[in-house]
């Protein structure tokens, strides 16, 4: 049926930025499985290349690039490429990211600059560079990767937790301003998620115990006991690409094991 709503991808141009590892990995992987076409960048030559080979070993031909998702002019120039090399892309998941834990009173205004752009500014450019051609299909899917920072705080993450609630903005005013063209725009907020980024928060202790916020994470916070694999998040990813979520617009759907629902393990 032509009308039918479904998670199908096939035929379907999907750009990841940031996922030669980790979520964005992961994500792509899960696109792939239901008929996407995976493009993706990374700011560095040798993590394309790595990420490449990664794509290649799990029987996905993905198309990789260089490019630094900050750089307007190159973000322009990236997705115009892909348009002649690949196709429209139907469906852009704003995964790039970064973090800085530093107490505020002790950061830098450039150093919070730098969480911002690359958080927050970067996702208003790559979106922008690929709602023309949306507008013109007709449809498109945009995901952002935002967090349990886009509700709460934290010590030393204020600059993230400023980009994340800033992101969650961002996709509801592309769903405002785009969804008279049939783009919907919707976040993902992954709870606490065992990659490279949050590899300081498991650290071991000199005396071979857990780190206290991997602790706090598994025991205190997060009713499924565990952190999230990038796994957990290919499903909702997959939805929110599809023709599934067609009337789901401006929303974020939290993928954290329970975090937002649970107020912290009883004494
Ligand atoms: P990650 O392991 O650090 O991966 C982030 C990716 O983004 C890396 O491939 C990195 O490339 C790339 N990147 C950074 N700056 C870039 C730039 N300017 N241009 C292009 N690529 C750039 O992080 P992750 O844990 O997979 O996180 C992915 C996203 O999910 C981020 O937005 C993060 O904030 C968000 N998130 C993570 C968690 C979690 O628990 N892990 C939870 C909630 C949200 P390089 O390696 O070359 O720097
Ligand atoms: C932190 C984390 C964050 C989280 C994530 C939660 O220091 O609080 O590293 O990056 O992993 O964003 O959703």
């Amino acid at each position: 049926m032509a009308n039918e709503k479904n998670f199908d991808l096939t035929g379907k141009v999907a750009l990841i930025t940031g996922a030669s590892y980790g979520i964005g990995y992961a994500i792509a992987k899960g696109l792939a499985a239901a008929g996407a076409t995976i493009v993706f960048n990374d700011i560095k030559a040798e993590f394309v290349e790595r990420g490449l080979k990664s794509y290649e070993a799990d029987g996905i031909k993905a198309h990789g690039y260089v490019c630094d998702v900050t750089d307007e002019d190159a973000v322009n120039a990236f997705v115009a490429q892909v348009e002649k090399e690949v196709g429209v892309i139907d469906i852009l998941v704003n995964n790039a990211g970064i973090i800085k834990r530093i107490p505020m009173i002790e950061m830098t205004a450039a150093e919070f600059r730098q969480v911002i752009d690359v958080d927050l500014n970067a996702p208003f450019i790559v979106s922008k560079a690929v709602i023309p051609s949306m507008i013109k299909k007709g449809a498109g899917k945009i995901i952002n990767i935002c967090s349990m920072m886009s509700e709460f705080g934290r010590e030393t993450v204020s600059a993230y937790a400023s980009a994340k609630g800033g992101l969650k903005m961002l996709t509801r005013n592309i769903a405002s301003e785009y969804g008279q063209y049939n783009i919907q725009c919707n976040g993902i907020g992954p709870g606490y998620i065992a990659t490279p980024q949050t590899a300081p928060l498991r650290e071991r202790q000199p005396d071979g115990s857990k780190h206290p916020f991997d602790s706090f994470i598994t025991d205190s916070k997060t009713p499924a006991g565990r952190w999230g694999d990038p796994s957990d998040l290919a499903g909702p990813a997959v939805f929110l690409a599809s023709t599934a979520s067609d009337f789901v617009n401006g929303q974020i759907l939290y993928v954290d094991g329970g975090i937002q629902a649970y107020f912290g393990k009883q004494p």
